[in-house]
């Protein structure tokens, strides 16, 4: 046998100088560019941190005091943290910390609750739902009997009378209200009283709205639903992660439904990570950030009104803002290709009815929490509008695009982002 050597332990730009260069380099993208993927946001210096930390290395399967390794008496501290921090921010009765992120915590909600085959809806994926809320795609919808509910053709915002004809019909073993692409505020009293009529489990997925609902700017889906699952990463600016909370009487199920039932250790870091986030969130400021969030919102959308964009349901509540770009004869990819060049990044994204594919769609999908956790605020979203305005008129603009993006550049030195290194 070779003499044991001593761990050589170098600091990643020496050990892996590709890898060390690629995060430099995503360190700049993010610097530089207006960043408008209503799903993103900046996790603080503290967040990420404690997300890169050695809790990495410990394996925790079970909950705190029931677990199945030994030496767990630091994690179990972390960990209960976490839950007493959410449990606080969000007036939940339970709350599991440990999905790997949001679709493990909804996969997390059906094996609680629902055998292979049973009946089960949510707004389908065209009209602004997510995934596994049932889209025939995801694994939602092929194991389960999955009806989708969709918007009304006239102003786009949920069809409950569609929403209360289809549970009646179909009764439902879990009602799902969450949206990933919905600029209105989500009604949980009227899903609640159909979930009622019907006997459905009301499963509320917040993940998008989770930091406007802690802020106050957005109803709060407690005590009305039954379950409320959530990423940790979005307008909560946490750790990417997951969370499911319930009411105490389902606590056991879903806890059995994450561990054993669906993962095996969960990921400490991201756990000590979100217990940051949650005394992040509690403080006043995040109340600041959340209205400034939605105040944003709606200055963009009025920006971009006045220039003749097409908003789907024609503004905002929330932190984002769905455009057609029907009007403006220029497909979503096109102009969000253009746009990422111009130093503004965003998603393309289906429209409600849309008449083309989801891969081409008409749409484009913004939103303002990375752009307000750096401190922009009304003044900056009129420029915003007004660079989106010229580059989806002229996407093959070469020269523009780059003068828009120095413009960009500019205005971003001027509001360092969180956690990242001096910019
Ligand atoms: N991928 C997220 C989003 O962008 O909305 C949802 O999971």
């Amino acid at each position: 046998m070779a003499p044991p050597l001593p761990f050589r332990d170098p600091s990643l730009a020496e050990r892996d100088p590709e890898i060390a260069r690629l995060i430099r380099e995503e360190e700049q993208r993010e610097a530089v560019k207006l960043r408008l993927i209503p799903s993103e946001n900046y996790a603080s210096k503290a967040v990420c941190e404690a997300t890169g930390s050695i809790l990495t290395n410990k394996y925790s399967e079970g909950y705190a005091g029931k677990r199945y390794y030994e030496g767990q008496q630091i994690i179990d501290q972390v960990e209960e943290l976490a839950v007493s921090r959410m449990k606080a921010l969000f007036g939940a009765e339970h709350v599991n910390v440990q999905p790997y992120s949001g679709s493990p915590a909804n996969l997390a909600v059906y094996l609680a609750f629902c055998q292979a085959g049973d009946p089960i809806m949510g707004l389908s994926l065209p009209s602004g739902g997510h995934l596994t809320h049932g889209w025939n795609v995801s694994i939602t919808g092929k194991y389960f009997k999955s009806v989708g509910y969709g918007v009304t053709r006239d102003t786009h915002r949920i069809d409950f009378a569609e929403v209360r004809k289809l549970a009646l019909e179909h009764k439902p073993k879990i009602l799902w209200c969450g949206t990933s692409a919905y600029p209105r505020v989500l009604e949980f009293d009227k899903f609640r009283e159909i979930a009622d009529e019907v006997g459905a489990k009301l499963c509320a997925d917040i993940a998008h709205i989770a930091g406007l609902v802690v802020g106050g700017v957005h109803p709060s889906p407690f005590p009305l639903a039954d379950v409320v699952t959530t990423t940790t990463h979005k307008t909560l600016r946490g750790p990417r992660g997951g969370m499911v909370m319930c009411k105490a009487q389902y606590a056991k199920d879903i806890d059995r439904a994450v561990f054993p039932g669906l993962q095996g250790g969960p990921h400490n870091h991201t756990t000590a990570a979100i217990a940051v986030a949650a005394k992040e969130a509690a403080e006043p400021s995040f109340k600041t950030y959340a209205q400034n969030v939605v105040d944003n919102a709606k200055a963009l959308a009025e920006g971009l009104l006045s220039h003749g964009f097409t908003l789907v349901t024609g503004g905002t509540d929330n932190h984002l803002v769905l455009i057609d770009l029907t009007n403006k004869n220029i497909p979503g990819k096109v102009a969000s290709k253009a746009l990422d060049r111009a130093g503004i990044v965003c998603n393309y994204n289906a429209v409600p009815f849309d008449q083309r594919k989801p891969f081409d769609p008409s749409g484009i999908r913004i939103g303002t929490p990375s752009i307000t956790s750096r401190g922009l605020g009304i003044p900056e979203m009129k420029r915003l509008a007004n660079w989106m305005a010229e580059v989806v008129k002229a996407p093959d603009d070469e020269a523009l695009l780059t003068r828009v993006a120095g413009e960009v550049r500019e205005l971003c030195a001027g509001f360092p982002a969180p956690g990242l290194p001096v910019q």
